[in-house]
């Protein structure tokens, strides 16, 4: 088993590989440690961070990364993905988690040959590799590197390697496309997506910073982790007349509490490996 010494270390010699890349950056702490080693290994002159912002992310996610990529001094660029324009995507399809990374990956190559970079990065971590992560496979077709994969790194040594880097206000909460707020096969319009986006706010506004809210029709089913279920129960009236107000016609919580990745239980096993595999 390595240690941490030896992974930072393959981390560091894989960066020296590249003379110029971008990094698609999203203010996790997994991109923002590949954003802080590759300015330290190559320099600012030749390190792009590259944010994406589309209708299936929070606004104040791409606002946050931004400010973020600035502040630790990289060179960054926005750019706005169409993924509902995608046929799968609109229809929130299994396969749809590959399309909208294929979409992220070309988008990030076309910046990588503007901005002359020989490599494009990204944070996927080795725990991507045990979940239901379609966009792997876009990812090796369009050639991007998961340099924290090559390290071998997993969350917790991530952690541990933000820590030893100073890096304290990466936003901790990981977020994902509100794609994964629908059950798969529901059509996803700009209304159910800002919708959603918006009750979500309205959460996080309240102080639970890792939250969902899975709709199914007129059905809201709030997720909060186990400790904040009380808290979230103390407020359930004025939480009800919030997502009513925005057009939920009933307004639950889940019992057995946020899990990530739930809307994925309704697949198979061979559903799944289908989509993976493709
Ligand atoms: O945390 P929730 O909202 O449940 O979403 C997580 C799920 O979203 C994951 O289990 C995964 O199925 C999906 N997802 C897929 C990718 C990918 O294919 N690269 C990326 C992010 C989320």
């Amino acid at each position: 088993m390595k240690t941490l010494a030896e992974k930072e270390n393959k981390l560091q010699n894989a960066l020296a590989d590249y003379d110029r890349i971008v990094v698609g950056f999203s203010g996790g702490i997994d991109s923002t440690v590949v954003l802080k080693e590759a300015l330290n290994a190559l320099g600012k002159q030749n390190v792009l961070a590259v944010v994406a912002n589309s209708e299936l992310f929070a606004d104040e996610e791409y606002k946050k990364a931004i400010k973020l990529a600035n502040e630790l001094g990289a060179q960054v660029q926005g750019i706005q993905l169409d993924y509902l324009a995608e046929e799968h995507v609109k229809n929130n399809t299994p396969e749809s988690w590959y399309y909208m990374k294929k979409i992220f990956y070309q988008e990030l190559n076309k910046v990588a040959v503007q901005f002359k970079a020989s490599a494009a990065l990204d944070g996927m971590i080795m725990d991507d590799n045990a979940d239901f992560r379609p966009g792997l496979r876009a990812r090796d077709e369009e050639g991007a590197v998961s340099v924290l994969q090559l390290a071998e790194m997993y969350k917790s040594e991530v952690r541990e390697l933000a820590q030893k880097l100073g890096l304290k206000n990466w936003n901790k909460v990981a977020s994902c496309s509100v794609s994964s707020r629908f059950p798969y096969y529901t059509e996803l319009t700009s209304e159910k997506v800002q919708r959603v986006l918006a009750a979500e706010a309205s959460l996080r506004g309240r102080g639970f910073a890792t939250v969902r809210v899975r709709v199914h029709d007129q059905i809201a089913r709030i997720e909060v982790p186990a400790a904040d279920l009380a808290t979230l129960i103390s407020q359930k009236d004025a939480i009800a007349q919030e997502l009513q107000k925005l057009g939920y016609e009933y307004v639950t919580v889940d019992l057995q509490n946020f899990e990530s990745g739930r809307m994925n239980k309704t697949l198979s096993a061979t559903e799944k490996k289908k989509v993976l595999v493709g």
